[in-house]
């Protein structure tokens, strides 16, 4: 047990190394939310994977600044000596927002761990020390700009491309790479831009051998996403429609996806995350962890959540180089075979670095006493 003295809320701007284009607009910089929660033994640190717009999901910036400020960061202060099992319960207060009560949610976990002297990939189960990486390609201006992209990126070893693809930029987009890589693990996104009248697109996708298709429907349409994967032979994974083990489930019992896509921010935290892996594992229905072009603090929690045993598939973990010329932490780096390491130090094993993060803050806010 312990208690949080106080909670140091900070927006961050790094901009991105070449823009990220997907089916709901381009990013140029990556905006978040970092929290450092101080306790009576330990400071913590957690990302938040909200994004400038509420496009991804109903949360953004300018709200989950808002949510943590005058709701969860007072709750946590004024609940006194709290376990990690109990901060869920402390804001449950508070509907929805998983993104913004991750941020707080992991935070705490890793100050606890921190005093513990206890790594989250061991406090998880995790049973691997190194992960395999995919990178995930935004839709790029032509066809000869992506394959070039490509082929950038399977020089560098990552062990699966996942293509971002809208209506009218996708079949032949992905056929052209499929054809000039016909073995490699390929997978396409959609971030929610078609319907079911698009099921041809997929029928043609078909024959792309795909991965995964992930996420094509609006995230409310499970029940479409059941009759889509009814319809075709490639494999559907859900992103934006899972935000809780509950969902994972539901979905699964549907057959809405036969593939998961784990983001521990958009289901609430990590407690969160290793309950839809549980989930899954029992259906026998693999896991990968997504990304959201997180700086070096969540992608080392992206890294313990993916050591657990039922991530099988590369995840969207790529080197701290893809994102960003200077990323808040050390750099992350691919190792051998397009794998990554999982942090083994105290907590995510990471903090960011003083003069970096400093010069990337754009608003410091802080709740409670220091
Ligand atoms: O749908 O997986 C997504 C980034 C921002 C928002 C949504 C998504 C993504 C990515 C990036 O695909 C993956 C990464 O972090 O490398
Ligand atoms: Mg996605």
């Amino acid at each position: 047990m312990t208690r949080v003295r106080s909670v140091e809320l900070r927006l961050v701007r790094l901009p991105l190394v070449r823009p990220f284009r997907t089916s709901f607009g381009e990013m140029r910089d990556k905006e978040c939310i970092l929290a450092r929660v101080e306790t009576d033994d330990a400071e913590g640190w957690g990302e938040c994977v909200a994004g400038t717009e509420p496009d991804y999901s109903e949360e953004w910036n300018a709200g989950a600044w808002l949510v943590l400020r005058d709701l969860l960061a007072p709750a946590l202060i004024s609940a006194g000596d709290v376990e990690p099992g109990d901060v869920e319960g402390v804001f449950t207060f508070v509907r929805g927002n998983p993104m913004a009560k991750a941020t707080l949610i992991d935070a705490f976990l890793d100050a606890h761990l921190r005093a513990l002297g206890r790594s989250l990939a061991e406090h998880l189960g995790g049973t691997r020390d190194r992960v395999e990486c995919g990178v995930s390609v935004g839709i790029q201006p032509s066809t000869e700009a992506l394959l070039e992209l490509v082929a950038v990126y399977l020089g560098e070893g990552y062990r699966r491309i996942k293509l971002k693809i809208e209506p009218g930029l996708d079949v032949d987009r992905v056929r052209a790479v499929r054809h000039a890589h016909p073995d490699i693990l390929l997978s396409v996104d959609a971030n929610a831009a078609y319907t079911l009248d698009d099921a041809g697109v997929f029928r043609d996708l078909d024959e792309c051998n795909l991965l995964m298709i992930e996420q094509p429907l609006h995230h409310e349409d499970v029940v479409e996403h059941a009759k889509l994967q009814a319809l075709i032979r490639s494999d559907l994974c859900l992103d934006e429609s899972i935000r809780s083990a509950g969902d994972a489930g539901a979905a699964i019992e549907l057959g809405a996806c036969r593939i998961v896509n784990v983001k521990q921010g958009r289901v609430g935290g990590v407690p969160e995350s290793k309950r839809v892996h549980d989930v899954c594992a029992s259906q026998n229905v693999p896991v990968w962890c997504g990304g959201m072009l997180e700086t070096g603090i969540g992608r080392a929690t992206n890294l313990a959540v993916a050591a657990m045993p039922n991530f099988t598939l590369p995840g969207d973990i790529s080197a701290s180089r893809r994102y960003f010329a200077e990323d808040l932490t050390e750099p992350f780096e691919l190792g051998p075979h397009g794998t990554m390491a999982v942090p083994t130090g105290p907590g995510t094993g990471v903090k960011p670095d003083p003069t970096r993060l400093e010069a990337a803050t754009v608003r410091v806010e802080r709740a409670g006493k220091e």
